[in-house]
């Protein structure tokens, strides 16, 4: 990897601007963070526009959700960028990379604790359903990136990296729960079944390539490279964020009626049904 090169000719920790300057050397790299910066700096601009005439609060309330995913995902590759959240770390025996020196972009980790509970935050309010479920969607959420997080940063022993990892995968189940199997019937009631539907299915199906990258990647069993690895994120996160906010923002300010009917209907029979 990348990282070695340098280590040889300085021979120890890389320092912030060290490792600024390995992602600037690293053409491919560099562009997926600042692909990734621009595309949010642009959605931000338009989501505003997008909401301008919206004023039902709840509905209100899945805008400034959903236009924290691409501000939160601006200050992360923010700090990719710049070197600030990405450290190079020795793997521990037993990894693949056992005593080498790898790139690990935890700040990604980070900052999924900050991004997904506001998409999660979002599908819950378009699903019309109660506290008690939007809690436990999110804390749980909240809990796999933090132990995503741990399994990532964990050097001393390759054993407790996968046993980090699998309690992230439990927490990612309990959510994978309320997607799949709570928030389709409270659509249902709240009639937003059709476009709960389409983005349910897209979180899913893109939130599963996270963890498998994850796996593949340098942090893992290190098949893939860590630039591949990080385009692959960036690809996921334009499906997972962009594709998924312009999608339900513009089905939001068009039917802003539907949404505002759930404050009266969706919360409280929700639970009663
Ligand atoms: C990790 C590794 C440990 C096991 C699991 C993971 C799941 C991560 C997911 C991330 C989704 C991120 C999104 C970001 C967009 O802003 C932490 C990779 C289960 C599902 C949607």
């Amino acid at each position: 990897t990348a990282g070695v090169d340098l280590l040889a000719q300085t021979g120890g920790e890389l320092t912030q601007p060290e490792v600024y300057q390995l992602v600037q050397d690293n053409l491919l790299l560099n562009l997926s963070f600042w692909a990734n910066i621009a595309l949010a700096g642009l959605s931000i601009l338009f989501f505003v526009y997008l909401g301008r005439n919206v004023e039902e609060p709840r509905a209100q309330l899945i805008f400034v959700s959903t236009l924290m995913v691409p501000l939160v995902s601006l200050s992360s590759y923010l700090g990719l960028v710049s070197g600030l959240t990405i450290s190079v770390l020795e793997m521990p025996a037993g990894h693949a990379l056992a005593g080498e020196e790898v790139l690990t972009m935890w700040g990604r980790y980070l900052t999924w604790a900050l991004s997904t509970p506001m998409i999660l935050l979002a599908l819950g309010l378009l699903a019309g359903s109660n506290l008690t479920k939007i809690f436990t969607a999110l804390v749980m959420d909240i809990g796999m990136c933090i132990t995503g997080l741990a399994a990532a940063l964990t050097t001393s022993s390759y054993a407790l990296r996968w046993f980090w990892y699998l309690i992230s995968c439990a927490f990612f189940v309990a959510v994978l729960y309320v997607l799949l199997v709570e928030w389709p019937k409270d659509a249902e009631i709240a009639g937003t079944a059709d476009i709960f539907g389409t983005l349910k299915s897209l979180t899913v199906v893109l939130w599963f390539g996270y963890p498998l990258f994850w796996a593949l990647g340098a942090e893992g069993f290190a098949v893939l490279d860590v630039a591949i690895t990080s385009w692959a994120y960036s690809l996921l996160d334009i499906g997972a964020k962009y594709v998924f906010a312009f999608l339900l923002l513009r089905w939001v300010a068009a039917h802003e009626g539907t949404i505002g009917a759930l404050t009266t209907t969706g919360i409280e029979s929700s639970t009663a049904a």
